[in-house]
């Protein structure tokens, strides 16, 4: 059995020295010995950390990230990007999603992620009649995930109408319907890749309240657990203001209000963005055990708003982090302008630290890597006998973490790195996809990724 020795890791009881993990044939944790000597174990010299997961992936979107930065003639907002996005949405062939996909989760990976929740909803042809495999677009994200060793949530979605009260949809959403007997059929379909596979789980996103109506949110639920009763539901929800608005004119309840009335909100949803809150929807959301997943510099680039964090984590609420639109991929900002967000509007500092004396990057860490964890579905997000052996190897010479132990590791890393250039090894299930910061099959991806976004801006 493989055998890791790290030799500074943060386990469940806090950081420890020369730490001995051996690992099953299947990539599993078998045992943690820390203050170990074991000469013949690989050794990862520096700090070790769990692998993230992102919680919240929107995988083409990668290819347009940096192209709606340009003024329009009104004024621009998460509205008028979402066109510029089904626009780019509408071009792109299966072979443009697969090529996207890979690098991008080679880039997760070089960032700190080792698992991803693929929120995925370009299903059909252009113009909305399915491939002859109507999973085609799904499959292309699993080749994706395969190619570079990315664990993978894979979330279809159930999309059907165009605003609250079964609005009919655009022309530009024609990618993205199901009736819900198709979707049924599409997550039947996609179950067997799913079996005997510890680095895959198959859920459900209904996109939206918008997007679905509450008999369709019932029948994919009803269609999943006929699958798997425990596995992960995603919902877009509580975004953007206008979509509170419409919800409270459509039901006469705020969204998060309206799903927690329904009484089936528990620890497999992850409500994606939840941004708009009220006191009572905080209190309440944070004792549902359900996770707030949070894009924060999606959510900055689109004008969202900022989640009352300080508020929920106080209730005990549980986050993840997700890199949603991937205007950028690196989980280290996405932590560190969740912080932000928080001093920017109280005027104070280290808000989301948890008490006196405690580490803000620690405990952004760890609120992140137990409830992504949680989100995805997956065993990880701690090193510790029964979870997956995904390590994050810190680089040693990073400048930024020069003389740093425990957890100032971690403040150095989510608050003075730059980027993801401080993680210099990545494992996934003990297998290790990323070398000197880079992904063993970065070139391969690069080249067609290239091919790809030359072809579809060329258009
Ligand atoms: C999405 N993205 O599905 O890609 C959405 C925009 C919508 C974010 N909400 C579309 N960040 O919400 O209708
Ligand atoms: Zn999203």
């Amino acid at each position: 059995m493989p055998r890791f020795l790290l030799r500074q890791a943060l386990l469940p009881t806090g950081w420890h020295d020369n730490v001995l993990v051996v690992v099953d044939a299947a990539g599993m944790i078998a045992s943690v010995t820390s203050g170990s000597v074991a000469p013949d174990a690989t050794l990862l010299d520096g700090a070790v950390l769990p692998g993230l997961a992102n919680l919240h992936s929107h995988a083409f979107q990668r290819a347009m990230a940096g192209l709606a930065e340009r003024a329009g003639p009104g004024n621009d907002s998460f509205w008028t990007w979402r066109e510029t996005m089904y626009r780019f949405a509408a071009r792109l062939a299966p072979e443009d999603i697969q090529a996207i996909a890979s690098q991008l989760y080679g880039e997760m990976l070089e960032a700190g992620y080792t698992a991803v929740a693929e929120f995925h909803y370009v299903h059909h042809q252009p113009g909305g009649v399915p491939y002859a495999d109507p999973a085609e677009l799904s499959r292309r994200v699993l080749a994706a995930a395969d190619a570079s060793g990315i664990a993978l949530t894979h979330l279809p979605v159930l999309y059907r109408y165009g605003g609250f009260g079964q609005k009919e949809p655009q022309e530009r959403q024609k990618r993205f319907l199901h009736t819900s007997d198709a979707y049924a059929r599409l997550l039947e379909s996609l179950a067997p890749a799913f079996r005997n596979r510890a680095d895959r789980r198959l859920g459900i996103a209904p996109h939206s309240l918008r997007a679905v109506s509450p008999e369709m949110l019932q029948e994919a639920i009803a269609a999943l657990n006929a699958i798997d009763a425990g596995a992960p539901i995603h919902i877009h929800i509580a975004e953007q203001t206008a979509e509170v608005e419409d919800c409270i004119a459509w039901s006469g309840k705020r969204p998060v209000q309206w799903l927690l009335d329904q009484g089936i909100v528990d620890q497999r949803w992850c409500l994606v963005h939840a941004t708009h809150l009220t006191t009572d929807e905080i209190q309440r959301l944070a004792a549902s055990k359900a996770v707030a997943g949070l894009c924060p510099t999606t959510e900055a680039n689109l004008g969202d708003g900022i989640f009352p964090a300080v508020e929920y984590m106080a209730a005990g609420g549980r986050i993840g982090i997700g890199s949603d639109s991937h205007i950028s991929v690196a989980a280290a900002e996405d932590l560190r302008l969740l912080e932000y967000g928080q001093r920017l509007i109280t005027r104070s500092r280290n808000l989301l630290a948890g008490g006196a004396d405690r580490s803000t990057g620690r405990r952004l860490f760890d609120a992140a890597s137990i409830g992504g964890a949680q989100a995805v579905g997956q065993p990880m997000g701690v090193i510790a006998a029964g979870r997956r052996a995904d390590f994050l190897l810190l680089d040693q010479d990073a400048p930024a973490l020069a003389g740093k132990n425990g957890d100032s590791i971690l403040d150095a890393w989510i608050f003075s790195s730059q980027m993801r250039s401080a993680i210099s090894e990545v494992y996934v299930a003990g297998r290790r996809v990323v070398e000197q910061g880079r992904h063993i099959r970065r070139e391969a991806f690069a080249a067609d990724y290239r091919k790809s976004l030359t072809r579809l801006l060329e258009e």
